[in-house]
Formats: structure tokens, C-alpha cells, sequence
């Protein structure tokens, strides 16, 4: 059974934020050793199989059709082209492809028919699939379930109060009933935000607040750094600092402890040693690839060397992170320096150690 809380406050979440940093990182990365493998990062791979000519007006994305931006705009990919990305990402060692398309909500019809075409090639690999659709109905998630879909991503954003600032054709509220929608098929949730797009402190604080009260929680919490592209409202943002990305991942892992904590868009800024601290502050997930969906993103070969500096290896697919059935370590409020906390999956019956060897070492 979960352990985890739902009943966070606005001010409780941002006592943690404002903590002096080295408590910080110390009481994160202590949630993070009782929950999850530190030594293991999931590694997805994105692909745009829809690009640009959104209809929404989402102020951070270049894919919105009416901003000038310099993206260049595609339809619906071929399933044969997908599966062709898919093996390739298998193949540099990501355990998942999301599959992100451009669309306010998703339509029946036969472009809806060749994504489900896609979940099942994708899923015949043996890889975990995630889609970014936009908004979905009950039927289309429990479609998308049948298909094989492992995860679907649908982000908070940011604060249900700096909403209406970021995005006028659509609420926040809209947000948590797609996610309700995902909720009621067996696909896990992934939802996040994006930092950096003139928000206060408050507003961080605010989509954690919303985040943890899901119940489950997300599987997987996205957390991106904005990508400030010309043509959009937000081009002249100014860059996040690494600190507020580091806090900010802090206390995602603090307040979710079971999630997998993402370290998505943004990094092509951060350094090695920015992303470590990430890292060790409880993020256990990235984007590999030189793309994200339209901007750029580290090199493999980059990413590959920085997970053997830092002795990390790749989760394999399919491995479950989340519920852990223990113990004395979560119900104390820290593992005393030096001890092991217990730390088991009850799905799997795997030690710590186990999974650690199991997951290979592609970066070797
Ligand atoms: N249209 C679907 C939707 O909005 O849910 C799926 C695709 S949309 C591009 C997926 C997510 O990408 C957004 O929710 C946002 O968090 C993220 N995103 C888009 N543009 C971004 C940017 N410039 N910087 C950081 N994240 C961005
Ligand atoms: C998420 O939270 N970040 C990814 C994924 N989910 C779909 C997308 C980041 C997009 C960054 C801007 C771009 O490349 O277009
Ligand atoms: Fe469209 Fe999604 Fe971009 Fe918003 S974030 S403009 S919904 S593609």
C-alpha cells in the first residue's frame, strides 16, 4: 500500500522550497535511497509524431499554430517510421518512447486508429510506451489501455492560479479531467509542469499542492525547465537557475516519494555537475536524444558519458519503482547517516541489489 500523503499544503510545500539548501538536498536525497535505486535513471526517448498547428494557446509552445515560430510543421508519422525511432532509442538504451502530437484533444477517427496502431508496435518491442495527446475521453483512455499504452502524459503545468496567464483556451480544470479520464483505464499517469515561465515561488508550491493530492499520485512527475523560443510570448524569459531546479526537484521527491522524478526540458543549459546534484536530489528519470519534441536536447553520447561518471545505469522497462511496502525507514523521518533503509517492491519480491545488477550496463 502507498505511503504516500495527499494532504500537503501550499505553505507546508513551500517551507520545504525555501529550506536552506544543504537540509534540502539531505532530507530529499534520504526520501529518494528508501523509495528508489539512486544509482538507476529511467532513460525515454521522445518523439513528435504530430508536429506544430495547435489550435491551443499554451504561451511556452512553439507548436502553437498561431505564434511565428521557426518549427516546421508535419503530419501524422507512419507507424513503419515509428517503429524504425523506437528501435533506435531501444537500441542507444531507453526503456521508453513518448510519443507526443501537437493536437488540442484527441478525435476518433483514423488518425486516433494509427497511434493505437502505433502503442502496439511500439509495445511488441518490449519497450514501455507513453503518449501526449491532449485531452482524452474515458473510451479513448481505456482504448489506448487495450493498445498496450504503459504511461500517458498530461501536464499540470504549472499553479491552477497562473493558469489562466499561460493559457486562455482551456482550464485547468480540463487537465485534471483527462487525468481523472487516464485514472480510470490501468495506463499510469505522468504529469508535471514547467518552470521558469515568470511564476512566483507560490505557484510552484501551488502545482505540487495539486500534483500530490492526486490519489495515486502520478507515476511519473515531469518537472521542465522553460525553453524560451523566439515566436512565443515567453521568448524573452529569463533562464531558470539551476538552484531553482534543483529545489524545485527536491521537493517533487519529497512531497512524492514514489514517483519517478523527471528531469525533462532544459537541460542542453544545466551542467554535468547541475544535473548530479539533480540527480541526487531525487530525480531518477530523463530525456534521451537530441530532440525533444521540437527543441534541442544533450547528445546520447554525452548522456551515456555522464551516467558512467556518475556510476548510473539505465532502468530496464517495465520495472516497477513505486510502493514499497517498508518500513521502519519511511515511517522515521530520516535514515540515520550510514544505514540502509529496507527497501523492497512488492510486485517483484527484488532486493535493491538485485535490481541493480539486473539493470544492465549499457554505458560500459
Ligand atoms: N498537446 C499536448 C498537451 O499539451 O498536453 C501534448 C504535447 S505538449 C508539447 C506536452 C508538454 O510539453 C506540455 O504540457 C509542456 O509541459 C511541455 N512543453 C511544451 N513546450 C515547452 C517549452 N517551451 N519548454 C518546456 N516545456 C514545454
Ligand atoms: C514533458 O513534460 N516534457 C516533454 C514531454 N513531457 C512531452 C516535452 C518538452 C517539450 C519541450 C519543447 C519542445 O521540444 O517542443
Ligand atoms: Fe498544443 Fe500541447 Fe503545445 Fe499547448 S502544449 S500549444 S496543447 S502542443
Amino acid at each position: 500500500m502507498s505511503e504516500a500523503r495527499h494532504d500537503w499544503s501550499k505553505e507546508e510545500i513551500l517551507a520545504i522550497y525555501n529550506k536552506p539548501m544543504m537540509e534540502l538536498l539531505y532530507e530529499a536525497a534520504t526520501v529518494h535511497r528508501v523509495h528508489h535505486d539512486p544509482n538507476t535513471v529511467q532513460v525515454s526517448t521522445l518523439l513528435s509524431i504530430k508536429t506544430g498547428g495547435c489550435p491551443e494557446d499554451c504561451g511556452y509552445c512553439p507548436q502553437a499554430a498561431r505564434y511565428h515560430t521557426d518549427i516546421e510543421g508535419n503530419d501524422l508519422m507512419k507507424v513503419s517510421h515509428v517503429k524504425a525511432q523506437a528501435l533506435r532509442a531501444k537500441a542507444s538504451g531507453s526503456s521508453r518512447v513518448c510519443m507526443g502530437a501537437a493536437w488540442r484533444n484527441v478525435k476518433d477517427g483514423p488518425e486516433f486508429d494509427q497511434v493505437l496502431e502505433m502503442v502496439r508496435t511500439i509495445n511488441k518491442l518490449d519497450m514501455e510506451v507513453c503518449c501526449t495527446l491532449g485531452m482524452l475521453t474515458e473510451n479513448q483512455a481505456k482504448r489506448l489501455a487495450e493498445a498496450g499504452l504503459y504511461a500517458y502524459n498530461h501536464n499540470l503545468d504549472t499553479s491552477e492560479d497562473y493558469y489562466k496567464d499561460v493559457i486562455s483556451t482551456r482550464a485547468f480544470e480540463d487537465r485534471l479531467e483527462t487525468i481523472d479520464n487516464v485514472r480510470k483505464s490501468n495506463v499510469t499517469v505522468c504529469s508535471g509542469g514547467i518552470i521558469g515561465m515568470g511564476e512566483e515561488v507560490e505557484d510552484r508550491a501551488g502545482m505540487l499542492v495539486a500534483l500530490a493530492s492526486l490519489n495515486p499520485q502520478p507515476e511519473s512527475v515531469p518537472i521542465n525547465a522553460l525553453v524560451a523560443v523566439e515566436g512565443t510570448p515567453m521568448a524573452e524569459m529569463e533562464p531558470v537557475s539551476i538552484w531553482d531546479m534543483i529545489r524545485m526537484v527536491a521537493t517533487t521527491r519529497i512531497v512524492m516519494p514514489e514517483t519517478q522524478v523527471r528531469l525533462s526540458a532544459g537541460r542542453t543549459e544545466m551542467s554535468r555537475e547541475g544535473q548530479a546534484m539533480c540527480f541526487f536530489a531525487g530525480a531518477n528519470s530523463i530525456f534521451a536524444g537530441d530532440k525533444l519534441l521540437t527543441t534541442p536536447n544533450p547528445d546520447v553520447n554525452e548522456d551515456m558519458a555522464m551516467f558512467k561518471l556518475l556510476g548510473l545505469n539505465p532502468q530496464k522497462p517495465f520495472v516497477k519503482v513505486a510502493q514499497p511496502t517498508t518500513t521502519e525507514a519511511v515511517d522515521s523521518e530520516l535514515v540515520p547517516l550510514g544505514e540502509k533503509p529496507k527497501w523492497t517492491r512488492p510486485e517483484h519480491k527484488i532486493e535493491r541489489n538485485e535490481i541493480a545488477k539486473n539493470n544492465k550496463k549499457l554505458v560500459e
